[in-house]
């Protein structure tokens, strides 16, 4: 275990060819690049947020637009944004909660015999939180030949529920929409929240995208898998600890509307987010803590 403090600059070797690098990245926020025997990430600070993931010899796995701000009080468009203690918008506050937005602590850095790193980060305290009863949250990212994310939320009071909602909104990199497909959805229930929200029942095996999806859908805990035929890869999503997920393409008329989107960019990107949203809700007794895991793969599409 490294403990470390985010030096920009400094680097350490975890050991076995793996690599961590402070720096300051994009609008000079501090970030860390790490490399490893099968890999490399990044991960900012700001919102600990995973912007980067590639294997070697593969195109990244993860969609980043090239219109994202990367500036305090702004949101980072594509990565794997951290959306807590709520998802969608919220009277009087922003959307997609307020994790995304601040500053996590970076606690440590822990490499395995193997050469896997993990990064740990800690959401600090803040006046945003103010309206909720306390809480903790770390989110530990673990590089290797996947990419496994764990978002832990505790509730350390003796009396004091706390109820949340949670998201890893991941933005994929896909070689054309017109040809990619989400399979393990068929049979599960959804909230189509495209124009007038309205409930379906997904039918299809693999799910295409030809139009704008804006979709929750409920009891979806089972894996996914993203088959991209035009990069001949397909992203296998495995996740513990979540009963939502999120299918989000903008198409070209939102696409438009966002500015840190390119307008074209919906081409080469979905959204398959994984958390719980709404009636899935986390509802934390005292002294409980809830765990949201995601591990995220590629292998060749045959
Ligand atoms: O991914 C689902 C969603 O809630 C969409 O409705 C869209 O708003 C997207 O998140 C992006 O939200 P953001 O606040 O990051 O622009």
């Amino acid at each position: 275990m490294i403990m470390t403090t985010s030096k920009p600059g400094e680097t350490v070797e975890p050991g076995a060819l793996g690599r961590v690098t402070f720096l300051d990245g994009k609008g000079d926020l501090p970030m860390l690049e790490i490399s490893t025997r099968w890999s490399a990430a990044e991960i900012y600070l700001h919102g600990a947020h995973v912007t980067h993931f590639q294997k070697k010899a593969e195109p990244p796995m993860l969609f980043l637009s090239q219109c994202s701000r990367f500036a305090e009080g702004q949101p980072i468009r594509g990565g794997i944004p951290v959306i807590f203690p709520w998802f969608g918008r919220r009277e009087g506050l922003g959307q997609h909660g307020f994790a995304r937005l601040k500053t996590w602590e970076l606690k440590e850095v822990v490499p395995a015999p193997d050469g896997s790193v993990s990064v740990r980060l800690r959401l600090p305290d803040g006046p945003e939180a103010a309206g909720f009863p306390r809480f903790t949250a770390e989110y530990i990212v673990t590089v290797n030949q996947a990419l496994t994310l764990q978002l832990v939320v505790a509730n350390p009071a003796r009396d004091a529920e706390f109820t949340f909602e949670n998201c890893l909104h991941s933005y994929f990199e896909v070689g054309d929409i017109a040809t990619a497909s989400v399979v393990g959805l068929k049979g599960l229930a959804y909230e189509d929240r495209v124009g007038a929200c309205v409930a379906g029942r997904e039918s299809a095996d693999a799910l295409r995208v030809a139009a704008e999806v804006d979709r929750i859908y409920q009891d979806s805990t089972g894996p996914l898998e993203i088959l991209d035929p035009s990069l001949g890869r397909k992203i296998r999503i495995e996740k513990q600890g979540s009963a939502s997920t999120v299918v989000w393409n903008p198409w070209v008329a939102k696409s438009r509307q966002l500015a840190d989107f390119g307008d074209e960019e919906y081409r080469r990107m979905i959204c398959v987010e994984s958390g719980n949203v709404g009636p899935a809700s986390i509802r934390l007794l005292p002294g409980a803590a809830s765990t949201l895991t995601v591990k995220l793969s590629t292998e060749p599409l045959k």
